[in-house]
Protein backbone atom coordinates (compact mmCIF):
# COMPACT_ATOMS: atom_id res chain seq x y z
CA UNK A 1 0.00 0.00 0.00
CA UNK A 2 3.00 2.19 0.77
CA UNK A 3 3.96 2.59 -3.25
CA UNK A 4 4.25 6.21 -3.28
CA UNK A 5 7.18 7.29 -1.97
CA UNK A 6 6.27 9.67 1.59
CA UNK A 7 7.57 13.20 -0.21
CA UNK A 8 6.16 12.75 -3.78
CA UNK A 9 2.99 15.22 -4.06
CA UNK A 10 -0.50 14.39 -4.29
CA UNK A 11 -3.25 16.48 -5.28
CA UNK A 12 -5.13 18.30 -2.80
CA UNK A 13 -7.75 20.20 -2.10
CA UNK A 14 -8.60 23.07 0.69
CA UNK A 15 -11.34 24.41 2.57
CA UNK A 16 -11.79 27.80 4.21
CA UNK A 17 -14.78 29.94 5.34
CA UNK A 18 -13.90 33.55 6.24
CA UNK A 19 -16.76 33.59 8.16
CA UNK A 20 -16.51 30.76 10.51
CA UNK A 21 -13.81 33.14 12.27
CA UNK A 22 -15.94 35.31 13.33
CA UNK A 23 -18.63 33.45 15.40
CA UNK A 24 -18.12 34.00 18.98
CA UNK A 25 -18.24 31.03 21.86
CA UNK A 26 -18.22 33.84 24.39
CA UNK A 27 -15.41 36.08 25.60
CA UNK A 28 -14.42 33.78 28.26
CA UNK A 29 -14.94 30.42 26.44
CA UNK A 30 -11.99 27.97 25.69
CA UNK A 31 -12.81 27.44 21.79
CA UNK A 32 -11.77 30.45 19.53
CA UNK A 33 -12.88 29.83 16.09
CA UNK A 34 -10.40 32.74 15.17
CA UNK A 35 -7.80 29.91 15.11
CA UNK A 36 -8.93 28.62 11.81
CA UNK A 37 -8.49 31.70 10.46
CA UNK A 38 -4.92 32.15 11.72
CA UNK A 39 -3.83 29.19 10.39
CA UNK A 40 -5.55 29.99 6.85
CA UNK A 41 -3.23 33.00 7.11
CA UNK A 42 -0.07 31.27 7.80
CA UNK A 43 -0.70 28.69 4.74
CA UNK A 44 -1.29 32.04 2.69
CA UNK A 45 1.58 33.68 4.09
CA UNK A 46 3.99 30.22 3.33
CA UNK A 47 2.54 30.21 -0.28
CA UNK A 48 0.88 27.26 -0.32
CA UNK A 49 -2.82 28.26 -1.42
CA UNK A 50 -1.22 28.21 -4.83
CA UNK A 51 -0.15 24.44 -4.36
CA UNK A 52 -3.76 23.19 -3.63
CA UNK A 53 -7.26 23.53 -5.40
CA UNK A 54 -9.84 25.57 -3.18
CA UNK A 55 -13.27 24.10 -2.73
CA UNK A 56 -15.66 26.41 -3.31
CA UNK A 57 -18.97 25.29 -1.39
CA UNK A 58 -22.37 26.31 -0.37
CA UNK A 59 -22.97 25.70 3.67
CA UNK A 60 -24.96 22.41 4.07
CA UNK A 61 -28.69 21.94 3.54
CA UNK A 62 -30.82 20.91 6.50
CA UNK A 63 -31.31 17.63 4.29
CA UNK A 64 -27.98 17.01 4.16
CA UNK A 65 -27.81 17.33 7.92
CA UNK A 66 -30.69 15.43 8.84
CA UNK A 67 -28.99 12.24 7.16
CA UNK A 68 -27.69 11.89 10.63
CA UNK A 69 -29.09 14.52 13.13
CA UNK A 70 -32.71 14.12 15.05
CA UNK A 71 -35.51 16.24 13.24
CA UNK A 72 -36.34 18.04 15.86
CA UNK A 73 -32.93 18.82 17.13
CA UNK A 74 -32.13 20.28 13.61
CA UNK A 75 -35.28 22.23 13.70
CA UNK A 76 -34.07 23.67 17.32
CA UNK A 77 -30.32 24.87 16.37
CA UNK A 78 -32.09 26.34 13.06
CA UNK A 79 -34.15 28.35 14.51
CA UNK A 80 -31.89 29.45 18.22
CA UNK A 81 -30.72 32.74 18.69
CA UNK A 82 -29.23 34.40 21.73
CA UNK A 83 -32.28 37.16 22.02
CA UNK A 84 -34.74 33.66 21.81
CA UNK A 85 -32.63 31.61 24.63
CA UNK A 86 -32.44 34.20 26.71
CA UNK A 87 -36.04 35.00 26.39
CA UNK A 88 -36.56 32.03 28.59
CA UNK A 89 -39.22 30.05 28.51
CA UNK A 90 -40.27 26.92 26.42
CA UNK A 91 -37.02 27.64 23.53
CA UNK A 92 -34.17 28.18 26.51
CA UNK A 93 -35.92 24.87 27.88
CA UNK A 94 -35.61 22.93 25.03
CA UNK A 95 -32.52 23.90 23.84
CA UNK A 96 -31.01 22.60 27.76
CA UNK A 97 -32.70 19.40 26.48
CA UNK A 98 -30.38 19.00 23.60
CA UNK A 99 -27.32 20.25 25.90
CA UNK A 100 -27.30 23.55 24.41
CA UNK A 101 -26.80 27.01 26.99
CA UNK A 102 -27.09 24.35 29.94
CA UNK A 103 -24.60 25.26 32.40
CA UNK A 104 -22.37 21.85 33.27
CA UNK A 105 -22.43 19.91 36.22
CA UNK A 106 -19.42 21.57 38.11
CA UNK A 107 -22.01 24.83 37.55
CA UNK A 108 -19.27 27.01 36.13
CA UNK A 109 -19.37 26.93 32.44
CA UNK A 110 -21.76 26.42 29.30
CA UNK A 111 -19.93 24.30 26.86
CA UNK A 112 -21.81 24.33 23.91
CA UNK A 113 -24.03 28.08 24.25
CA UNK A 114 -26.26 29.37 21.78
CA UNK A 115 -24.29 31.48 19.77
CA UNK A 116 -25.03 34.30 17.07
CA UNK A 117 -25.36 32.52 13.94
CA UNK A 118 -25.37 29.47 14.88
CA UNK A 119 -27.11 27.61 12.09
CA UNK A 120 -25.10 29.16 9.33
CA UNK A 121 -21.40 28.51 11.68
CA UNK A 122 -22.84 24.35 11.55
CA UNK A 123 -24.27 24.69 7.68
CA UNK A 124 -20.75 25.96 7.05
CA UNK A 125 -17.99 23.80 8.41
CA UNK A 126 -20.21 20.76 7.28
CA UNK A 127 -20.43 22.09 4.16
CA UNK A 128 -16.58 22.07 3.83
CA UNK A 129 -16.23 18.48 5.16
CA UNK A 130 -18.89 17.31 3.20
CA UNK A 131 -17.35 18.75 0.32
CA UNK A 132 -14.26 17.36 1.17
CA UNK A 133 -15.58 13.91 1.10
CA UNK A 134 -16.76 14.65 -2.32
CA UNK A 135 -13.46 15.77 -3.81
CA UNK A 136 -12.28 12.62 -2.85
CA UNK A 137 -15.24 10.39 -3.96
CA UNK A 138 -14.96 11.41 -7.33
CA UNK A 139 -11.27 11.35 -7.70
CA UNK A 140 -10.78 15.07 -7.69
CA UNK A 141 -8.08 14.89 -4.86
CA UNK A 142 -5.69 12.71 -3.24
CA UNK A 143 -6.12 15.15 0.28
CA UNK A 144 -8.75 16.80 1.66
CA UNK A 145 -8.64 19.27 3.95
CA UNK A 146 -11.06 21.46 6.49
CA UNK A 147 -9.79 22.79 9.39
CA UNK A 148 -13.16 24.10 10.72
CA UNK A 149 -14.33 20.48 10.70
CA UNK A 150 -13.64 17.79 13.22
CA UNK A 151 -16.29 17.96 15.74
CA UNK A 152 -16.20 14.74 17.18
CA UNK A 153 -18.68 14.88 20.44
CA UNK A 154 -22.01 15.69 18.51
CA UNK A 155 -24.80 13.28 18.62
CA UNK A 156 -27.67 12.72 17.27
CA UNK A 157 -29.98 14.55 19.17
CA UNK A 158 -28.08 16.69 21.72
CA UNK A 159 -24.37 19.18 21.35
CA UNK A 160 -21.43 17.87 23.37
CA UNK A 161 -18.38 19.17 23.95
CA UNK A 162 -18.38 22.55 21.95
CA UNK A 163 -19.90 20.42 18.91
CA UNK A 164 -23.40 20.92 17.68
CA UNK A 165 -23.23 19.04 13.95
CA UNK A 166 -21.47 16.41 13.52
CA UNK A 167 -19.57 16.69 10.44
CA UNK A 168 -17.37 13.78 10.76
CA UNK A 169 -20.41 11.42 10.90
CA UNK A 170 -21.98 13.10 7.86
CA UNK A 171 -18.68 13.07 5.86
CA UNK A 172 -18.16 9.45 6.56
CA UNK A 173 -21.47 8.70 5.21
CA UNK A 174 -21.29 10.55 1.85
CA UNK A 175 -17.58 8.25 1.66
CA UNK A 176 -19.55 4.83 2.58
CA UNK A 177 -21.70 5.80 -1.19
CA UNK A 178 -18.41 5.40 -2.88
CA UNK A 179 -16.00 3.46 -0.88
CA UNK A 180 -16.67 -0.07 0.60
CA UNK A 181 -14.93 0.53 3.85
CA UNK A 182 -13.84 4.02 5.45
CA UNK A 183 -11.50 4.33 8.68
CA UNK A 184 -12.07 6.67 11.03
CA UNK A 185 -8.76 8.30 12.78
CA UNK A 186 -8.61 10.71 15.78
CA UNK A 187 -5.71 12.39 17.59
CA UNK A 188 -7.77 14.96 19.46
CA UNK A 189 -6.71 14.65 23.03
CA UNK A 190 -10.74 13.40 23.75
CA UNK A 191 -11.98 10.87 22.75
CA UNK A 192 -13.94 10.61 19.63
CA UNK A 193 -17.14 9.73 21.39
CA UNK A 194 -19.65 10.82 19.02
CA UNK A 195 -18.36 9.66 15.91
CA UNK A 196 -17.47 5.73 18.00
CA UNK A 197 -21.14 5.61 18.66
CA UNK A 198 -22.60 6.50 15.15
CA UNK A 199 -20.63 3.57 13.44
CA UNK A 200 -20.28 1.28 16.70
CA UNK A 201 -22.59 -1.22 15.14
CA UNK A 202 -20.89 -1.10 11.20
CA UNK A 203 -18.41 -3.30 9.81
CA UNK A 204 -17.72 -0.68 7.45
CA UNK A 205 -16.56 1.98 9.03
CA UNK A 206 -13.48 1.06 11.63
CA UNK A 207 -12.84 3.97 14.47
CA UNK A 208 -9.53 4.32 16.17
CA UNK A 209 -9.08 7.53 18.77
CA UNK A 210 -6.24 8.08 21.04
CA UNK A 211 -7.25 10.23 23.88
CA UNK A 212 -5.70 11.04 27.74
CA UNK A 213 -7.97 8.64 29.74
CA UNK A 214 -7.34 10.15 32.98
CA UNK A 215 -10.13 10.88 36.28
CA UNK A 216 -12.53 13.06 35.36
CA UNK A 217 -11.30 14.14 31.45
CA UNK A 218 -14.01 14.30 28.84
CA UNK A 219 -16.18 12.61 27.94
CA UNK A 220 -15.97 10.50 30.96
CA UNK A 221 -16.25 6.47 30.85
CA UNK A 222 -15.69 6.28 26.88
CA UNK A 223 -12.54 5.64 24.81
CA UNK A 224 -11.21 2.28 27.47
CA UNK A 225 -9.24 -0.16 25.63
CA UNK A 226 -12.09 -2.67 26.24
CA UNK A 227 -14.39 -0.87 24.28
CA UNK A 228 -14.11 -2.70 20.44
CA UNK A 229 -17.49 -2.16 18.58
CA UNK A 230 -20.80 -3.74 19.06
CA UNK A 231 -22.85 -6.69 17.06
CA UNK A 232 -21.31 -6.51 13.16
CA UNK A 233 -19.04 -3.96 14.60
CA UNK A 234 -17.21 -5.59 17.00
CA UNK A 235 -13.26 -5.40 16.70
CA UNK A 236 -14.14 -2.77 14.74
CA UNK A 237 -13.88 0.60 17.13
CA UNK A 238 -10.05 0.80 18.58
CA UNK A 239 -9.14 2.81 22.02
CA UNK A 240 -5.86 4.07 22.74
CA UNK A 241 -6.17 5.19 26.48
CA UNK A 242 -3.13 7.39 27.51
CA UNK A 243 -1.99 9.14 31.05
CA UNK A 244 -1.00 12.81 31.26
CA UNK A 245 2.34 13.98 29.56
CA UNK A 246 2.38 11.73 26.59
CA UNK A 247 5.73 12.39 24.29
CA UNK A 248 6.56 12.13 20.80
CA UNK A 249 8.43 9.22 21.25
CA UNK A 250 5.95 7.43 23.40
CA UNK A 251 3.12 8.43 20.95
CA UNK A 252 4.89 7.31 17.95
CA UNK A 253 5.37 3.86 19.53
CA UNK A 254 1.80 3.61 19.90
CA UNK A 255 0.54 5.09 16.52
CA UNK A 256 2.50 3.48 13.68
CA UNK A 257 2.61 -0.12 14.74
CA UNK A 258 -1.48 0.52 15.67
CA UNK A 259 -2.49 2.12 12.82
CA UNK A 260 0.15 -0.39 10.17
CA UNK A 261 -2.15 -3.13 11.67
CA UNK A 262 -5.60 -1.42 11.34
CA UNK A 263 -4.79 -0.61 7.79
CA UNK A 264 -3.50 -4.39 6.93
CA UNK A 265 -6.69 -5.84 8.84
CA UNK A 266 -9.25 -3.53 7.88
CA UNK A 267 -8.02 -2.28 4.44
CA UNK A 268 -10.12 0.78 4.11
CA UNK A 269 -10.62 2.55 0.89
CA UNK A 270 -10.60 6.18 2.44
CA UNK A 271 -9.41 7.32 5.55
CA UNK A 272 -10.26 10.38 7.84
CA UNK A 273 -8.56 12.09 10.11
CA UNK A 274 -9.24 14.31 12.99
CA UNK A 275 -6.11 16.56 14.11
CA UNK A 276 -7.37 18.02 16.77
CA UNK A 277 -4.20 20.37 17.88
CA UNK A 278 -5.31 19.67 22.12
CA UNK A 279 -2.47 16.37 22.09
CA UNK A 280 -0.23 19.70 21.31
CA UNK A 281 2.56 20.41 24.52
CA UNK A 282 1.40 23.30 26.25
CA UNK A 283 -2.70 23.07 25.51
CA UNK A 284 -5.43 24.71 27.33
CA UNK A 285 -7.17 21.79 27.72
CA UNK A 286 -5.19 18.86 27.48
CA UNK A 287 -2.40 17.37 29.04
CA UNK A 288 0.11 15.76 26.42
CA UNK A 289 3.38 16.96 25.24
CA UNK A 290 3.52 16.12 21.75
CA UNK A 291 5.42 18.69 19.52
CA UNK A 292 4.29 20.18 16.45
CA UNK A 293 6.45 17.48 14.37
CA UNK A 294 5.46 14.44 16.27
CA UNK A 295 1.85 15.58 16.00
CA UNK A 296 2.26 16.05 12.23
CA UNK A 297 4.30 12.85 11.74
CA UNK A 298 1.24 10.73 12.47
CA UNK A 299 -0.87 12.73 9.38
CA UNK A 300 2.37 11.84 7.51
CA UNK A 301 2.06 8.09 8.77
CA UNK A 302 -1.77 8.15 7.61
CA UNK A 303 -0.82 9.47 4.19
CA UNK A 304 2.01 7.38 3.12
CA UNK A 305 -0.65 4.46 2.76
CA UNK A 306 -1.65 6.26 -0.76
CA UNK A 307 -5.27 6.04 -0.07
CA UNK A 308 -8.20 8.76 -0.14
CA UNK A 309 -7.54 10.93 2.80
CA UNK A 310 -9.65 13.74 4.73
CA UNK A 311 -7.92 15.86 7.24
CA UNK A 312 -10.05 17.85 9.53
CA UNK A 313 -9.67 19.78 12.77
CA UNK A 314 -11.11 19.99 15.67
CA UNK A 315 -10.34 20.71 19.28
CA UNK A 316 -6.34 22.99 19.88
CA UNK A 317 -7.23 25.94 22.86
CA UNK A 318 -3.84 27.40 22.88
CA UNK A 319 -4.43 28.90 19.11
CA UNK A 320 -1.02 29.78 18.21
CA UNK A 321 0.42 26.16 18.16
CA UNK A 322 -2.68 24.99 16.71
CA UNK A 323 -2.37 27.67 13.87
CA UNK A 324 0.96 26.89 13.55
CA UNK A 325 0.51 23.23 13.97
CA UNK A 326 -2.62 22.91 10.95
CA UNK A 327 -0.01 25.15 8.88
CA UNK A 328 2.75 22.89 8.96
CA UNK A 329 0.27 19.91 8.50
CA UNK A 330 -1.15 21.57 4.83
CA UNK A 331 2.24 21.37 4.02
CA UNK A 332 2.62 17.89 5.37
CA UNK A 333 -0.29 17.18 2.81
CA UNK A 334 1.11 18.70 0.18
CA UNK A 335 4.43 17.06 0.22
CA UNK A 336 6.43 20.60 0.75
CA UNK A 337 9.05 21.72 3.05
CA UNK A 338 8.54 24.92 4.82
CA UNK A 339 10.89 27.26 7.09
CA UNK A 340 10.42 27.39 10.48
CA UNK A 341 10.13 31.11 10.67
CA UNK A 342 6.85 32.61 10.37
CA UNK A 343 6.76 34.90 7.72
CA UNK A 344 5.27 38.17 8.42
CA UNK A 345 1.55 38.45 8.23
CA UNK A 346 -1.60 40.30 9.98
CA UNK A 347 -1.43 37.69 12.96
CA UNK A 348 2.20 37.82 13.67
CA UNK A 349 2.27 38.72 17.00
CA UNK A 350 0.49 35.77 18.51
CA UNK A 351 3.71 34.06 17.58
CA UNK A 352 5.58 36.06 19.78
CA UNK A 353 6.07 33.44 22.73
CA UNK A 354 7.11 31.47 20.42
CA UNK A 355 10.15 33.26 18.91
CA UNK A 356 7.94 33.61 15.41
CA UNK A 357 8.88 29.96 14.79
CA UNK A 358 6.39 27.21 13.83
CA UNK A 359 7.81 24.79 15.74
CA UNK A 360 7.82 25.40 19.73
CA UNK A 361 9.61 23.57 22.22
CA UNK A 362 7.84 21.29 24.12
CA UNK A 363 7.63 21.10 28.12
CA UNK A 364 10.64 19.16 29.25
CA UNK A 365 9.78 19.86 33.24
CA UNK A 366 6.32 17.99 32.41
CA UNK A 367 6.25 14.91 34.03
CA UNK A 368 4.97 11.72 31.23
CA UNK A 369 2.85 9.36 33.47
CA UNK A 370 2.98 7.00 30.54
CA UNK A 371 5.80 4.37 30.98
CA UNK A 372 7.38 2.26 28.81
CA UNK A 373 5.72 -0.47 30.27
CA UNK A 374 2.29 1.54 30.16
CA UNK A 375 3.08 2.19 26.22
CA UNK A 376 3.66 -1.35 25.54
CA UNK A 377 1.28 -2.96 27.53
CA UNK A 378 -1.46 -0.74 25.89
CA UNK A 379 0.55 -1.02 22.15
CA UNK A 380 0.29 -4.80 22.24
CA UNK A 381 -3.82 -5.31 24.29
CA UNK A 382 -4.64 -2.90 21.34
CA UNK A 383 -2.88 -5.41 18.36
CA UNK A 384 -4.45 -8.51 20.20
CA UNK A 385 -7.32 -6.91 19.63
CA UNK A 386 -7.04 -6.49 16.03
CA UNK A 387 -5.74 -9.80 15.50
CA UNK A 388 -9.09 -10.99 16.02
CA UNK A 389 -9.96 -9.39 12.96
CA UNK A 390 -7.47 -11.27 10.76
CA UNK A 391 -9.41 -13.95 8.15
C1 LIG B 1 -16.95 28.41 28.81
C2 LIG B 1 -15.96 29.15 29.45
C3 LIG B 1 -16.82 27.03 28.67
C4 LIG B 1 -14.82 28.53 29.92
C5 LIG B 1 -15.50 25.01 29.03
C6 LIG B 1 -13.09 22.21 29.54
C7 LIG B 1 -15.67 26.39 29.16
C8 LIG B 1 -14.37 24.42 29.54
C9 LIG B 1 -14.67 27.16 29.79
C10 LIG B 1 -14.22 22.98 29.41
C11 LIG B 1 -13.40 25.24 30.15
C12 LIG B 1 -14.70 20.90 29.03
C13 LIG B 1 -16.84 19.05 30.58
C14 LIG B 1 -18.38 18.69 32.57
C15 LIG B 1 -19.24 18.20 30.74
C16 LIG B 1 -18.24 19.19 31.18
C17 LIG B 1 -13.72 20.25 19.63
C18 LIG B 1 -20.53 17.40 32.68
C19 LIG B 1 -11.28 25.51 31.19
C20 LIG B 1 -13.43 18.87 20.10
C21 LIG B 1 -14.76 19.45 24.89
C22 LIG B 1 -14.45 19.43 26.37
C23 LIG B 1 -13.57 19.13 24.00
C24 LIG B 1 -15.69 19.58 27.18
C25 LIG B 1 -13.93 19.31 22.53
C26 LIG B 1 -15.44 19.66 28.68
C27 LIG B 1 -12.93 18.72 21.56
N1 LIG B 1 -13.43 20.93 29.32
N2 LIG B 1 -13.56 26.55 30.26
N3 LIG B 1 -15.22 22.13 29.10
N4 LIG B 1 -19.25 17.59 32.09
N5 LIG B 1 -16.68 19.64 29.38
O1 LIG B 1 -15.95 18.45 31.10
O2 LIG B 1 -12.73 17.35 21.75
O3 LIG B 1 -11.68 19.32 21.70
O4 LIG B 1 -12.27 24.66 30.64
CA1 LIG C 1 -8.92 11.30 20.21
ZN1 LIG D 1 -10.41 17.80 22.11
Amino acid sequence: SQSCPDGAKRRVCYYNDRLIAGVDYGEDHVMVPRRVDMAHALIRSYGLLGDMARLRTRPATDAEISRFHDGRYVGLLRNLTPEGFGAGGEVARRARGCNVGAVSTDGRSVDNPPVAGLWDYCQRYAGGSLAAARALASGEADVAVNWSGGMHHACRDRASGFCYVNDIVLAIDELLGHFRRVLYVDIDVHHGDGVETAFVESNRVMTVSFHQRTEGFFPERRGLLEHVGEGDGRHRAVNVPMKKGMDDDGYRRLFEPIMSKVMAVFQPEAIVMQCGGDSLSGDRLGHQNLSIDGHARCVGFMRSFNTPLLLLGGGGYTINHVAACWCYETAVAIGKEIDDNIPSHCYDDYYRSQGYKLRYPVDKSLKNDNTETYVTRTKCAVLRNLCELEA
